[in-house]
């Protein structure tokens, strides 16, 4: 019963979202998953909102109707306090290819447009550092009014980003962070350390409590995914319940289809005795799935995945390879680099913790900046929030 209420509701606003992508312009970037991210800005809020507890099904379906239902309201309060947005914003994902970094890229196009500005979204050739800096590089030629990047390295996009400072451009950060002194702000999916209990405590019920498991990442410098397995490190040596786990081995796919398969395969030659794989990254996450469960592999997953590539691995059965997973929405996520880039274009913020700003039609706006542990300042989007067999079919429409 309540299950077809929040399906109904769940359609309803993907409905009313669908109807507001009609009329919206498209950009430089892939409208591919404009009429899905339409549908998920209206549900936004379950991602964001609900914690990632055994609640997260019914949470969510309150988030979406409430969030579909709110609005109108806030898109007309978004302009007059976020500023007038009549420039050039740029956002630097990680790598082509990935369709987490795509549904960022609709969320900023998203978000850019509706304040009335341009997008430009600007893909490195592959995850490295080099090559988005080839790519910040020009954008500082074409003089663009602000450049967000979901940076493949903490250290070496220094100096372009400083630059680009210097060339009076706004400089944020979303999804994977760079020292702070060269960015204003990074917008957080969620806090690194509720991530990683997530994930720890997931190794934990999910391995009956002791064992070897192992770590699938993405590239050995990002940014995200290296907090997210220290924060899991420091959590298993703080409490004895997880002293019977043991990490034999972090290996890294570098978010490609093809190295994430063979670094599980190689796993699984390597640690006969191994119970699961926790992989922090969508791209490794779908690989390992499909590895372990064509396979009929006992070894488990879990992680961080997108729901519309897992949809077909979640289960709590032996026929499924992970029973459950965690993530955030990437399209809100991009969303918020959105709003942020022209707050911070136009003065209405300086990455200053403290502030707020209006961030449109996104459950959590007005945000404020804080300050995390390491004395740098960001904008938390919300929780991790977890994808089981309870409401992965509603979840895999949406993103
Ligand atoms: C991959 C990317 C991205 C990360 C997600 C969870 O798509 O590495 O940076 O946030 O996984």
């Amino acid at each position: 019963m309540k299950k077809q209420v929040v399906s109904v509701l769940l359609t309803a606003a993907m409905a009313t979202g669908m109807l507001a992508g009609c009329g919206s312009s498209t950009t430089a970037t892939s409208s591919a998953a404009s009429s899905s991210s339409t549908a998920a800005a209206s549900s936004t809020a379950a991602a964001s909102s609900s914690s990632a507890d055994e609640e997260s099904t019914s949470s969510s379906s309150t988030a979406a109707v409430s969030s579909a239902s709110t609005e109108a309201v806030k898109s007309t309060s978004a302009a007059a306090s976020t500023g007038k947005a009549d420039g050039t914003y740029a956002l630097v994902p990680k790598s082509a290819g990935n369709p987490f970094n795509e549904r960022e890229a609709d969320g900023f196009t998203q978000a850019v447009e509706a304040m009335g500005g341009t997008a430009v979204v600007n893909y490195p050739d592959q995850a490295t550092a080099d090559a988005q800096i080839t790519v910040i590089q020009s954008l500082i030629s074409q003089g663009v009014d602000s450049i967000a990047v979901a940076a493949n390295d903490a250290n070496a996009l220094s100096a372009a980003l400083q630059q680009a400072k210097d060339a009076g451009i706004a400089v944020c950060t979303l999804d994977s962070d760079v020292n702070a002194a060269d960015r204003a702000v990074f917008c957080n999916q969620a806090g690194v350390q509720e991530i990683g209990q997530a994930l720890m405590d997931a190794v934990l019920d999910i391995s009956g409590g002791e064992g070897q498991y192992a770590i699938l990442s993405a590239t050995s410098q990002a940014t995200n995914q290296n907090a997210w397995i220290d924060a899991m490190k420091q959590i298993a040596a703080s409490d004895d319940k997880y002293s019977k786990l043991e990490l034999v081995e972090v290996a890294y796919g570098d978010d490609e289809p093809q190295k994430s398969t063979d670094q599980t395969q190689a796993l699984l030659t390597k640690y006969p005795d191994l119970k699961v794989i926790c992989s922090p990254t969508t791209v490794g996450i779908a690989a390992a799935a499909k590895v372990l469960q064509d396979q009929g592999s006992s070894v488990k997953l879990t992680g961080l995945g997108l729901p519309s590539e897992m949809k077909e691995y979640i289960g709590d059965d032996d026929s499924h390879s992970c029973p459950y997973m965690f993530l955030w929405n990437p399209i809100d996520l991009g969303k918020l680099a959105g709003y942020t880039s022209i707050a911070l274009a136009n003065g209405t913020i300086t990455g200053a913790e403290g502030e707020t700003f209006e961030a449109g039609d996104l459950e959590g706006s007005p945000y404020t900046i804080t300050a995390n542990s390491d004395g740098a300042t960001e904008i938390i989007l919300g929780q991790p929030f977890k994808f089981d067999p309870s409401n992965i079919d509603e979840w895999a429409e949406v993103y």
